[in-house]
């Protein structure tokens, strides 16, 4: 695995339901996550900040709540991933609202592009994030990124990487999902995204489970791993915008950040919908940290 980590944070809650994500960056910097990554022989560089527009807080226009704020956010995450991943590095996209998937999974899918690699995308959420502006029952486009990425959104977002889509569903695997809308759910299904819900867990167990979901993998995959905080259950992860009870337990957690450690292949990330101001003394962020931690091989006796 990549050893040259890069964060970028992107404090926004552009794509939110609910504001306070914008603090989630500086939060995981207060959990330590440089000094925790370096402890593991990684080289960390903290790239700091973007900027981009404040949160005007409007209603939904066209099914969309402040679509031009989060073309500008993903416009500028994109350029700044490309260029990381150019750089050969490990792009760490500190959120920031889970909108901004759009512009680090369009920017590692063009480098795949570039590099000849297989693209494979992990997604940790406890929600799809597959709604359109005529299925969605909120406006907030941090429900819509993998359809955005799938080719299905506005054209401004949906054209940040060059080529649309930007990805295929069935580069795609979603884990500990269990909130679903009803039009989103049909859509799902429509469009073949492999999804491994709360349900499957429950009855394979989260072994199985990223058994199925990484399997196909080979030297030539570029795995993608999208951390939707939401994924955990929220007794260890108050701190998000959108708790959904019945996620995956601590151990769970663990371990399917350890399958993950354990395959080599992961070369980006993102940590995406942390909420401190709904946080209990930032243990979301430390939670969240030390998962991050296991992802790049905490449990490992020896670097292979
Ligand atoms: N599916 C709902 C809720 C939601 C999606 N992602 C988050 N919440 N974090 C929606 O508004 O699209
Ligand atoms: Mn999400
Ligand atoms: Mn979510």
């Amino acid at each position: 695995m990549n050893t040259q980590i890069s964060l970028i944070g992107a404090p926004t809650d552009i794509g939110a339901g609910m504001r306070g994500a914008s603090m989630g960056p500086e939060a995981l910097r207060v959990a330590h996550l440089t000094r925790t990554l370096e402890s593991h022989g990684l080289q960390v560089q903290d790239r700091g900040n973007l900027t981009g527009p404040s949160n005007p807080w409007l209603p939904p226009a066209n099914g969309y709540r402040h679509l031009d704020e989060v073309v500008a956010w993903n416009q500028s995450l994109h350029a700044a991933v490309y260029a990381e991943l150019q750089l050969g590095r490990l792009p760490m996209v500190l959120g920031g609202d889970h909108c901004l998937g759009i512009g680090s999974i369009s920017a590692v899918a063009r480098h795949c592009r570039d590099t000849g690699k297989n693209l494979r995308v992990l997604w940790l959420d406890a929600h799809a994030d597959f709604n359109t502006n005529s299925l969605t029952p909120s406006g907030n486009l941090h429900g819509m990124p993998v359809a955005c990425l799938c080719g299905f959104g506005p054209e401004a977002l949906i054209e940040i990487g060059g080529q649309v889509p930007a990805i295929h569903a069935k580069w795609v695997r979603q884990i500990g999902i269990r909130s679903v809308d009803q039009g989103e759910k049909r859509f799902v299904h429509e469009q073949g995204l492999e999804v491994f819900d709360m349900r499957f867990i429950d009855e394979m167990g989260m072994r199985a489970t990223m058994e199925q979901a990484l399997s196909g993998m080979d030297d030539n995959t570029h795995l993608h791993v999208s951390f939707d905080v939401d994924f955990l259950d929220p007794a260890i992860a108050p701190g998000v915008g959108t708790t959904v009870p019945g996620g995956p337990t601590y151990r769970e957690a663990q371990l399917c950040m350890e399958m993950i450690a354990d395959t080599g292949r992961m070369a980006s990330m993102d940590v995406m919908e942390l909420n401190p101001a709904l946080d209990e003394r930032n243990r979301t962020a430390e939670v969240a940290v030390d998962l991050i931690e296991s992802l790049f091989g905490k449990s490992t006796l020896m670097r292979k």
